[in-house]
């Protein structure tokens, strides 16, 4: 006996795009993680918006959870399929719809990977300001539905301030249009802003109208040594200043990540020695060639004066540019050489940053005395990223490891989520972010949009009211 929503998927959207029991492909069980793995009841493939209104009104009618897959890059459990649920890939709806050089815009499918969409934009002589590391593999659908914030959120914002029309699908098979191209629109409850960053679990993302801006003609570079954290302050505004608004990137290292991807490229020529407190790589972009290099260079020089910075180097060439960005972009590989370790993307005001830091280190520390701790950032954003090992990777090690670092974030009134989202990981910590009214607030929100819990159920909030939080021992 077929089942009959499986049967209605198939009649909907076509056979092909349908695929169930052993057919359904490994990677749709699983997650970027690896370690859980689900049994869907199937896969659906949809080609358009009307396919997903479509499959919502199927899931809808027979009560069947729906999870959206975009690159799954995700690293918070947000796209791992719930058991027996649908998993709806959007991996078939790549399409650019329009590229409107008057009006600035780029009207894309939701599971076109975000650098095809950089790409397309460049040719036509845009700039997509969204930029991060896993821009090969993650969709427009999924960098919206997390907002995510990635390397030049100093400068234009988080996804949130780039989507100017977004097109979603509700619980029920509504298609909400709201594809529009203007940066203005007080026309009543500007509803995309609460899709953006919900991971799936208000509505399903299908289409957006993303903000261009005219692509830079210059780019430039520097490595810079800074003899403490308090500097940063200084150093992020003069520069700033002096460069009119320019600077698109600040990203800190402190120095263990630095040395942790000097030793694990030894071929590589080092831009700075090893011995100084923290690592700034910063970016600016322009449009005058005859001009900004020299204006950057007289910055920096500026600051160097001043003994905010106390080494620097510029690149002066895209493969000099290149070289200094790997040292930041490809600390993948090092860190997984290091074992397991657990990894965060906390949020905290930029003057909260130098506690923040101190406060996790010693709570890991009362642990974990030899606890391996990485920081770095997008410290501009007052987004940090911690990536600690502790020698063992169990739910209890996990636990005390998380502990240590939301209770840090929650004495600052952070963000336990700066960029990465909630998803299943986080969501029962959300009160360390959170106070009891927002987190209420959010239930209201979920029951009105979703009232069968069926769009990406049990993550970010727990709907169970009477739940304030875990037990901590
Ligand atoms: C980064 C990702 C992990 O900043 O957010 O490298
Ligand atoms: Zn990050």
């Amino acid at each position: 006996m077929t089942n009959p929503a499986i049967s209605a998927l198939a009649e909907a959207i076509g056979d092909r795009h349908v695929q169930t029991g052993d057919d359904i492909e490994p990677r749709f069980r699983t997650d970027l993680r690896g370690t859980l793995h689900a049994a869907p009841l199937c896969v659906v493939r949809p080609g358009s918006t009307e396919d997903v209104s479509a499959v919502m009104r199927i899931a809808t009618a027979h009560h069947i959870p729906v999870t959206t897959q975009g690159g799954r890059t995700n690293t918070v459990r947000g796209a791992m399929s719930a058991e027996t649920g649908i998993v709806l890939s959007l991996d078939r709806m790549t399409r650019i719809d329009d590229l409107d050089i008057k009006s600035m815009t780029l009207t894309v499918q939701a599971g076109a990977p975000l650098q095809m969409v950089q790409e397309a934009a460049a040719e036509a002589g845009f700039l997509v300001p969204l930029d991060l590391g896993s821009r090969g593999s993650a969709t427009i659908g999924g960098v919206i539905s997390t907002n995510a914030g990635g390397l030049r959120a100093v400068r234009w914002g988080v996804a949130r301030e780039m989507v100017l029309g977004l097109e979603a699908v509700l619980a029920d098979g509504t298609v909400a249009d709201g594809l529009k191209k203007m940066l203005k629109d007080n026309a009543g409850y500007d509803w995309k802003h609460l899709m953006i960053g919900s991971e799936g679990t208000l509505g399903v993302v299908t289409r957006a109208t993303l903000r261009l801006r005219p692509m830079p003609a210059t780019t430039m570079t520097a490595f810079c040594a800074l003899q403490s954290f308090d500097d940063v302050y200084d150093l992020l505004r003069d520069l700033d200043r002096d460069m009119g608004g320019q600077i698109t990137s600040f990203e800190l290292m402190w120095p263990e990540l630095y040395h942790l991807v000097l030793d694990h490229y030894p071929e590589r020529t080092a831009p700075l020695p090893r011995t100084f407190p923290l690592y700034v790589l910063v970016e600016a972009m322009g449009g005058d060639p005859a001009g900004d290099p020299a204006r950057f260079e007289a910055a920096l020089g500026t600051a160097i004066e001043s003994k905010l910075v106390i080494d620097a180097v510029i690149a002066q060439s895209e493969r000099e540019r290149a070289d200094l960005w790997a040292f930041r972009e490809d600390i993948g590989l090092p860190m997984r050489a290091k074992g397991p370790m657990y990894a965060f993307d906390v949020g905290v005001g930029l003057s909260d940053i130098p506690e923040t830091v101190r406060r996790t280190v010693a709570a890991v520390r009362t642990d974990y005395p030899d606890a391996f701790i990485l920081t770095y950032g997008h410290a501009g954003d007052g987004n940090l990223h911690f990536v600690i090992g502790v020698g063992e990777y169990n739910d209890a090690a996990e636990r005390r490891v998380d502990l240590a670092v939301f209770g840090a974030v929650k004495a600052a009134r952070g963000s336990i989520s700066a960029e990465h989202g909630i998803g299943l990981a986080k969501r029962d910590d959300l009160h360390f972010s959170r106070r009891p009214g927002e987190i209420a607030l959010m239930r209201t929100l979920k029951r009105a949009l979703d009232p069968d819990n069926i769009l990406n159920p049990g993550k970010v909030i727990n709907m169970d009211e009477t739940f304030t939080g875990p037990v901590v021992a």
